[in-house]
């Protein structure tokens, strides 16, 4: 049986991150291979294992490093599937290797998670495949549950344990909350969302970072795949954000844009168990989000493209729909190709 996830380790010295990512593969009992294969120390290699993965059927590739890590890159070279690629923090706390990672040209955009974070990976790889996977999409679910009970049980188990005289607890009656369980405010006074059939939903923190999202349509535009776009804040608009995200119930990917702390796709995260996307925008004095967008906690990933890079964003999006669409894939190969001729 070939394997859905092929992961790829840059050195057997990046074990420990890869168990975090075959500890929720396991979990979620989704099958995987393993490889240790170097860009650097051994190209031919890595050209090898990725060329026969993607035509055996691998569907999502991990690929984890540390350093210069331009591992997951050179897998991208090589297939047409989505890369997934995990900073490993050997020197610098791993940012040289979430900058090699994380800031792909176009278009050759590489799903960042956090440093570390081969957990994250392998859950997001598993949200890919789930699209498609409906028994999957519910031990997904399962999952997320376990993270949030984690919350839950830390509530119990450390505050409630606290004595000291002038903490006071025991005002709040809070009942019966479910993850996911947001329900739309059908009052709400404005229409939520104008294409809720749309494939990708894609969300803007403020009005300064709507060239970006238009990028991302142009690229959609052309891998015809179907999207909506809203302009709308977590913090400034908590309300109408929450119907906006569950009115896009349908879409299978949410790409959120943002500057500024990152709020968008961290609310996007809270309320799906799609996919989410991230693309940190700069802001007037200069200043990106990289960071507050990619280092998100266990068990809610935000696939990171580089800072402003919006294209990279549609092309990862194509990427995974074109996991079961050949005629997407066809498109990002006639993409590829046009930018390579310019
Ligand atoms: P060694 O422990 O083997 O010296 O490797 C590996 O992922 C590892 O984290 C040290 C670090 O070098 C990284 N490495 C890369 C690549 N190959 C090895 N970043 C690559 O091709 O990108």
């Amino acid at each position: 049986m070939t394997p859905k996830i092929m992961i790829i380790l840059g050195s057997g010295s990046d074990i420990a991150v890869a168990e975090k990512a075959m500890d929720i593969l396991d979990k979620l009992e989704v099958p995987y291979s393993l490889k240790i294969a170097s860009a650097h120390r051994t190209p031919n290699l890595i050209r090898e294992i990725v060329t026969q993965g993607s035509d055996a059927g691998i569907e999502v590739f991990i690929g984890i490093a540390g350093l210069a890590a331009h591992l997951p890159g050179a897998i991208a070279a090589y297939t047409p599937r989505p890369v997934i690629g995990v900073p490993v923090n050997v020197k610098t706390g791993g940012i040289d290797a979430l900058q090699s990672i994380v800031q792909m040209p176009y278009p050759s955009p590489i799903a960042t998670v956090g440093i570390d974070r081969g957990d994250n990976a392998a859950i997001l790889a598993a949200q890919f495949i789930a699209l498609h996977d409906e028994e999957l999409r519910e031990r997904l679910i399962d999952l997320r549950w376990d993270y949030a009970k984690k919350v839950y049980r830390s509530n119990e188990d450390i505050v409630q344990k606290i004595d000291r005289p002038f903490i006071q607890n025991d005002f709040l009656r809070i009942k019966n909350l479910e993850i996911n369980g947001v329900k739309i405010d059908e009052s709400a006074s404005e229409v939520s969302c104008k294409n809720s059939d749309a494939e990708v939903s894609i969300i803007v923190g403020r009005q300064t970072d709507l060239p970006i999202a238009k990028n991302v349509g142009i690229i959609l535009d052309r891998l015809k795949i179907s999207y909506d776009i809203k302009v709308v804040c977590p913090i400034r608009s908590t309300k109408k954000f929450t119907n906006y995200v569950k009115c896009m119930k349908k879409a299978k990917i949410f790409i959120g844009i943002s500057s500024n702390s990152s709020q968008v796709t961290g609310g996007i995260v809270g309320l799906t168990e799609k996919p989410v996307i991230g693309v940190p925008c700069a802001n007037e004095r200069g200043e990106d989000y990289m960071l507050t967008t990619v280092s998100m906690p266990p068990g809610v990933p935000v696939a990171t493209v580089g800072i402003n890079n919006g294209k990279n964003a549609a092309v990862l999006a194509g990427e995974i729909l074109a996991i079961h669409d050949p005629n997407i894939t066809e498109l990002l190969g006639k993409l590829k190709d046009k930018k390579i001729t310019l």
